[in-house]
């Protein structure tokens, strides 16, 4: 990558950042050659814009949110880029809270909404396209030279459906307003720091409370994505089983860096760091290092999900046989997951309470654990103390969306104690893992994990398996890594 213009300039006016020289040109620029950078460019307006995919969608959240939150002024940013190191950035993801409301993923964006005697009017802030008159657009490090051309504010009125304006007043007219104000914290410092003397923790922990919550139900939009998320997440593990003989070769990260192909080139990212756990790094649980052998006879359990050009991330997990067969012991602990998923799963209907898919799923693991005689049972006993747990290790599953684990500010009342509902999408993940350094168990369990997870959507009736495409069944596995192996 190119580094910023470095004209020579005397020592003591380097000192300002070029990032900062948003007026006035550099001063090793030549008077011709700025006149130059003025002057000669095509007007690249863009008229008669479609709306964004999800735009009806955006505007039907926003009427809820300015709903429940009546006579009051709503900022929710999209936040800030964060320096990854000297003058590079991490890659830019706008905040959930934002995207939800807008459809927009801009950095430094704001979504306003202005109290009126009927409800809200919603104004989008963003940087306006780069003056070429100041010398902004090519000597400003946010200028469209470095960083592309930006959506104009007529252009963005028209993708969102919203109003757009310019964001560089905002804070100035924030301090100004009167009035109660929320804001969605943790986003924007300076957004929040003009608010500081308007605004309680309180109120703006009620606002992010809510957008958490409005997200719980899934709209047409959002299930259309997060099954657009799912079915690129098969083709990616399909990748990877293709590609098992050069992990082998090399490490974990082969399978890791196979999967991000698919994410990078079908959507815009991975969800989450995929988890690329060969052997005992199964279990460990958020194993993202991705730095270790992949050896044939061992397992890989391969936690990955692509996430959508709109946000929405799928979250799926399968234990492979690395050799294409599971060996026997590999093959008992591997059904007992699957039998214990299959309950799970279920148990995932309306009117279902939100643990019953796990009590469900918890019941079978420690059946089959008392069965082997790695604890004593009864198995009510097993349960009652939690004595399983030992092996399951974690929840059965969470809310999916736009985060991983999505909704995670809804009240427990709303969510963790709450009731499943159609439009609901959530994982059914059980596993069970047995650590190398297991002393509890026989030498043969050691270093043995599987979890299998699915993403389901709650239907009218029962429900759907998003990511029924990729085969769950230890004979059905076998057959298809087999089929892709050729
Ligand atoms: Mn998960």
């Amino acid at each position: 990558m190119a580094e910023e213009l470095t004209p020579e300039t005397p020592e003591n006016e380097t000192e300002e950042p070029i990032k900062q020289r948003k007026n006035g040109l550099y001063p090793g620029v030549s008077d011709e050659l700025a006149e130059s950078m003025r002057s000669h460019w095509a007007d690249t307006e863009l008229h008669g814009l479609e709306p964004v995919a999800q735009a009806a969608e955006t505007a039907a959240r926003r009427a809820a949110l300015s709903a429940r939150f009546p006579g009051d002024r709503l900022v929710i940013p999209s936040g800030n880029l964060k320096v990854r190191s000297n003058d590079t950035e991490y890659p830019f993801r706008a905040s959930v809270e934002y995207a939800y409301l807008t459809g927009n993923q801009t950095e430094d964006g704001v979504l306003v909404l202005e109290p009126t005697a009927d409800g809200h009017t919603a104004t989008i802030y963003l940087l306006p396209r780069s003056d070429r008159e100041t010398g902004e657009f090519w000597l400003d490090g946010q200028g469209e030279l470095w960083v592309g051309r930006r959506h104009s504010l007529a252009e963005a009125t028209e993708l969102y459906g919203i109003p757009a304006s310019d964001v560089r007043e905002l804070a100035d007219a924030l301090r100004g307003a009167t009035g109660p104000v929320r804001v969605v914290r943790g986003h924007d410092a300076g957004i929040e720091a003009a608010l500081t003397d308007k605004v309680t923790a309180e109120r703006d922990e009620e606002l992010r409370v809510f957008l958490s919550e409005a997200r719980l139900v899934k709209d047409d939009f959002e299930i259309g994505e997060l099954q657009k998320a799912v079915d690129s997440t098969v083709r990616g593990f399909e990748d990877v089983v293709k590609v098992l003989d050069k992990a082998e070769a090399t490490s974990e990260r082969y399978i890791e860096g196979t999967f991000f192909l698919r994410a990078r080139v079908e959507g815009n990212d991975v969800g989450y760091g995929s988890i690329c756990a060969a052997g005992p790094h199964a279990c460990t649980l958020h194993w993202v290092r991705n730095d270790g052998p992949v050896r044939s006879g061992d397992l890989l359990l391969l936690d990955a999900g692509v996430e959508t050009h709109t946000y929405y991330t799928a979250d799926v997990t399968r234990t492979l046989p690395i050799s294409g067969t599971y060996t026997e012991l590999q093959r008992k602990v591997y059904d007992a997951v699957y039998d214990a998923q299959e309950a799970g799963i279920a148990a995932v209907k309306p009117g279902a309470k939100f643990r019953d898919f796990h009590d469900a799923a918890q019941r079978v693991l420690a059946e089959r654990l008392v069965e082997w005689g790695l604890v004593e049972g009864p198995v009510e006993r097993v349960l009652e103390l939690g004595l399983q747990r030992r092996w399951t290790l974690h929840g059965t599953g969470h809310m999916l969306g736009m985060d991983v684990h999505d909704c995670a500010a809804a009240r427990v009342e709303a969510y963790v104690d709450g009731t499943l509902e159609p439009g609901m999408v959530l994982t059914v993940e059980p596993g069970l893992y047995f650590q190398a350094d297991d002393l509890s168990v026989p030498e043969e369990y050691r270093g043995v994990g599987v979890r299998i997870e699915d993403d389901i959507l709650v239907t009218e009736d029962g429900n759907r398996n998003l990511s029924a495409g990729l085969p769950r069944r230890s004979a059905d596995v076998e057959a298809w890594m087999a089929s892709l192996k050729g």
